[in-house]
């Protein structure tokens, strides 16, 4: 039995704000700090006890604010230095923390690091960057970029190729050399000092490259993620910063396992407190065009993912919990039912349970808590996402193995502009989001899902989420319990127990729009559970069924 220490980031609820759809406050079109503040209280009504800030540093925003040009100044598009401190002023005094982003794999093309690097082969910051010959024109190997085409960029006037995993735009720091690691320590610090109260870490676990991997011919599966001294230097960030403060911290890192995870989260405090893993973000995934020619996933094979880490990490390590982020279609879209408005908002309700009653720590999206949905994106020119625009000059235009309607509807079901629309808070023109143009158009069904119409209202998603939060607070079991998959071959139930001291949590979903009457409950002896939550009346729930995406949660005394 893992009697892992107490920590309040293992028993706080996050909520991550993407600043350039939340609200603004200018008419700009353009959210910003402003708007984040005049919304706190709604999220105090929530019961959120975190805040996860998306990029707000200065930036040419080629990635939305992922391209960081100055991280210790505030992009003026979002507001000022005054502006952040009056937030975090704010946010502390309603017992809300603010986590940043920390994006620190790649800088912005006009950060002056890397203006500097570029200027010359002998200047003082070439090797910050990491600078390749190439072959007779040809880029050093075929190493691709996550955004499309090759991750090297030739460049004058020091004729070589700068490696970036992402963007052109978004050149990768060396941290292999430690001025690199020093300049990154000391920017932290500062923000520490400032008062924030921690860092979501983008793709951190990419910092450090495989030098057989640049050298070789980096062709398809040529390994980007958990190089040979990830784990080194980010002992060493935790013993230079993060040991130092009572922060939380967690790394997105794509393509980590669960062995790695048990060592980038270890419950020794040595590296970070929780990682973000995407397992379940790429079951609907295709073996080669990946999130470009999305497929049916199946529930078997969710179950076994989420259960995977469940038990992997146990006793040892910490998981965050994840359905939506700026990088992911909305979730009742993907896994759960848009398709009548009853449906969404029971899909919705569902999901939630099923995700945030496991072991970790839940991290919620803005828009989420009120079942936001995906956007019909028709046309190219709906969207403004680099990784959509990059994908489709490759996918459609170059390599021509996706027609521009098949490619459209893997954006419609994928693609990342889902998620990036504005926050819908009322009936009002553009969703009371602004009341100037858009940056991004508001989803057409904001008439029908929004804040205003669920705040007050407990059997709406936003009311289910808020129980949810409160929920977690008050039964330990939710945070600290075990897990164990029950009905594990059924695959339209998502069933699972956890137990802690002598309690037991029950957590039973219908993933599907049928009812189910065929799985025998009696071994559960649900009469002996009493009811936390669930998303029917009380009255229409039986024992010997499961309603159409039910979802309903018991606890026993045992
Ligand atoms: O995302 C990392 C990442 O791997 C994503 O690009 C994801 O794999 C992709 O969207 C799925 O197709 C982080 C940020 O969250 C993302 O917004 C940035 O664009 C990216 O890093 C580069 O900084």
């Amino acid at each position: 039995m893992a009697a892992e220490k107490k920590q309040w980031w293992r028993e706080a609820a996050v909520y991550q704000i993407y600043p350039r759809s939340f609200q603004d406050s200018t008419g700009s079109g353009e959210g910003d700090i402003r708007g984040i503040i005049s919304r706190l209280d709604y999220l105090c009504r929530l019961g959120i006890d975190v805040i996860w800030l998306s990029p707000v540093y200065e930036s040419p925003m080629v990635d939305n604010g992922y391209d960081i040009s100055d991280y210790e100044r505030i992009n003026p598009l979002f507001g000022s230095m005054e502006d952040f401190e009056l937030l975090l002023k704010s946010a502390h005094q309603r017992g809300i923390k603010i986590v940043m982003d920390l994006v620190v794999n790649h800088t912005s093309d006009k950060h002056p690091w890397f203006i500097e690097s570029r200027s010359s082969r002998n200047n003082p910051k070439r090797d910050w960057y990491i600078w390749r010959d190439g072959y007779a024109g040809d880029p050093p190997n075929k190493m691709g970029s996550v955004f499309s085409g090759s991750a090297w960029q030739y460049d004058e006037p020091g004729g070589q190729f700068y490696l970036h995993f992402f963007a052109r735009e978004q050149p990768d720091l060396n941290w292999d050399n430690p001025q690199v690691r020093d300049a990154v320590y000391s920017m932290m610090k500062r923000w520490f000092d400032k008062g924030v109260d921690g860092f979501r870490m983008d793709v951190i676990n990419m910092i450090s490259k495989f030098p057989q991997v640049l050298a070789s011919n980096g062709g398809p599966g040529a390994s980007m993620s958990n190089g040979p001294e990830a784990h080194e230097y980010l002992r060493e960030m935790n013993r230079e910063v993060l040991s130092h403060y009572d922060i939380m911290t967690v790394g997105e890192m794509p393509g980590v396992t669960v062995d790695e995870a048990k060592k980038y989260a270890a419950d020794d405090g040595s590296e970070l407190n929780m990682v973000f893993q995407f397992e379940h973000m790429e079951l609907d995934n295709d073996p080669r065009l990946g999130k470009w020619a999305p497929r049916r996933y199946r529930l078997h094979d969710l179950k076994a993912v989420l259960g995977k880490w469940q038990c992997g990490l146990y006793g040892s390590a910490w998981n965050s919990l994840y359905w939506n982020n700026h990088d992911q279609p909305r979730v009742v879209s993907r896994f759960g039912d848009d398709s009548t408005e009853e449906y969404r908002v029971k899909s919705a309700k569902m999901l939630a349970a099923c995700l945030y009653l496991m072991r970790g720590t839940p991290f919620i999206y803005q828009g989420e808590e009120l079942g936001m949905t995906n956007v019909p994106l028709e046309k190219i020119e709906d969207c403004r996402d680099i990784e959509i625009f990059n994908a489709y000059r490759e996918l459609v235009e170059e390599k021509k193995l996706l027609g521009p309607k098949q490619f459209m509807e893997a954006v419609k079901k994928r693609g990342r502009d889902n998620a990036r629309t504005p926050m819908q808070w009322d009936i009002s023109p553009n969703s009371g989001f602004t009341a100037g143009k858009p940056w991004i158009p508001v989803n057409p069904n904001y008439q029908t899902i929004n804040a205003a119409s669920q705040v007050d209202d407990p059997l709406s998603v936003f009311g289910f989420y808020r129980e949810l939060i409160r929920l977690r607070k008050t039964n330990p079991v939710i945070v600290y319990g075990d897990y164990e998959l029950l009905f594990g071959d059924d695959e339209r139930s998502f069933i699972y127990r956890r137990r802690y001291e002598d309690k037991e949590l029950l957590v039973i979903c219908n993933f599907t729009r049928e009812s189910i009457v065929d799985i025998d409950f009696s071994v559960l002896n649900l009469d002996n559970g009493s009811l936390l939550i669930t998303n029917y009346d009380e009255a229409e729930i039986m024992n010997d069924r499961l309603l159409p995406w039910e979802t309903r949660v018991l606890l026993f005394s045992v």
